[in-house]
């Protein structure tokens, strides 16, 4: 079976875009690869963040997997600093990864400008700390959004240079791209993201979920109910892709062009559709928000087999590399 990994931070809420363009694909890729999924809390302090907070979104955020669909008993699932291995070979591949890569990645161009006053090596780093959480287990692939297929792509460059320095250990990680690869946020402008603040998360009520979509910016040229729209510049019609099935996605593209149907109607039937989906995962979250103990072993358990596979790894590095084994 193939490998796969992925993994998610703790930042905040788990949202519309994680959902489609990361979490509903990797519970049906479980049915075929042999799958690990990573609450990547190391990640996650890169930028400020807050202390008291962290551990609970970690544990949070490893519910809201589970709550989404992924069965503990179908892949594993497990915190990043839990298996200390990621970060032992994030040093291996400092000492080979040119800091220039680094500085041309998009996402630290990005986080460097929204966090001025803490560029850290970290926030630098951090598709180094990424390629180590892929290879440590050798995955072969590698399911995210548009947003990280440059990281993926370090990653394989990464494995190449250690394998042409060292002697090869790792395979190069290929990209499976979500189909639903950049979801917009609430504003129009930014992608959907969990530090922006202009999400809808798996989560929320439904109040305020109709309360997001209903203010949700829509095509900006079309200001009159009677003006035609372009389904292909509307971040709404976006998110019904992801949510709604092929008869209505037509039927909205074609009364939208002619102006046959308005936005709030367009609005009020994504709605539905999101409600539909959603309020399964947000019952089955409640149930487990009471029984944390059981997500607590299922992470125990994970890290476990993925120690064991991680410690495997990190013994032909230290091997390949020349570091002194007692
Ligand atoms: N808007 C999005 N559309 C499609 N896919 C998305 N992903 C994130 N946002 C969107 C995908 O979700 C997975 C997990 O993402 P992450 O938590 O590791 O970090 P991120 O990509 O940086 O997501 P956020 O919400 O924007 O987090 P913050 O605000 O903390 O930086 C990834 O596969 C990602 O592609």
């Amino acid at each position: 079976m193939k490998k796969i990994f992925s993994g998610i931070q703790p930042t905040g809420d788990i949202h519309l875009g994680n959902y489609v363009g990361a979490i509903r694909e990797w519970v049906h890729l479980t049915e075929e690869y042999d799958c690990i999924y990573c609450v990547v809390d190391y990640h996650a302090i890169t930028v400020e963040y807050n202390i008291e907070e962290l551990a609970r979104r970690t544990i949070e955020t490893a519910f809201v997997l589970i709550a989404c669909g992924l069965s503990p008993e179908k892949c594993k699932i497990f915190v990043q600093s839990h298996v200390p291995e990621h970060t032992e070979l994030t040093w291996i591949f400092n000492c080979i990864t040119p800091i220039g890569e680094l500085e041309r990645m998009t996402q630290f161009k990005d986080k460097s400008r929204q966090h001025r006053a803490n560029i850290n090596m970290g926030l630098m780093g951090y598709p180094v700390l990424q390629a180590a959480d892929i290879l440590i287990y050798k995955a072969d692939f590698v399911p995210v959004g548009e947003d990280q297929v440059q990281h993926v792509e370090l990653s394989r460059e990464v494995a190449r240079k250690f394998n042409s320095r060292y002697g090869t250990i790792f395979p190069e990680p290929q990209v499976i791209l979500s189909m639903a690869p950049r979801i917009l946020g609430v504003d129009g402008q930014s992608k959907m993201s969990k530090t922006l603040n202009n999400y809808i998360g798996v989560l929320e009520d439904e109040k305020d979920v109709w309360e997001k979509l209903r203010t949700a910016v829509t095509d900006v040229n079309r200001v009159r109910r009677t003006d035609k729209g372009n389904p292909e510049v509307c971040n709404i019609y976006t998110i019904h892709r992801a949510f709604s099935e092929n008869k209505m996605l037509l039927e909205i593209d074609r009364e939208c062009r002619s102006a046959g149907i308005g936005c709030i109607d367009c609005k009020k039937m994504l709605f539905e559709n999101v409600k539909k989906e959603l309020t399964p995962i947000r019952e089955r979250a409640l149930a487990l928000q009471k029984d944390t103990g059981y997500v607590i072993d299922v992470l125990k358990k994970g890290a476990q087999e993925c120690g064991a596979i991680a410690r495997k790894t990190m013994d032909e590095v230290r091997k390949a590399t020349g570091i002194y084994i007692p």
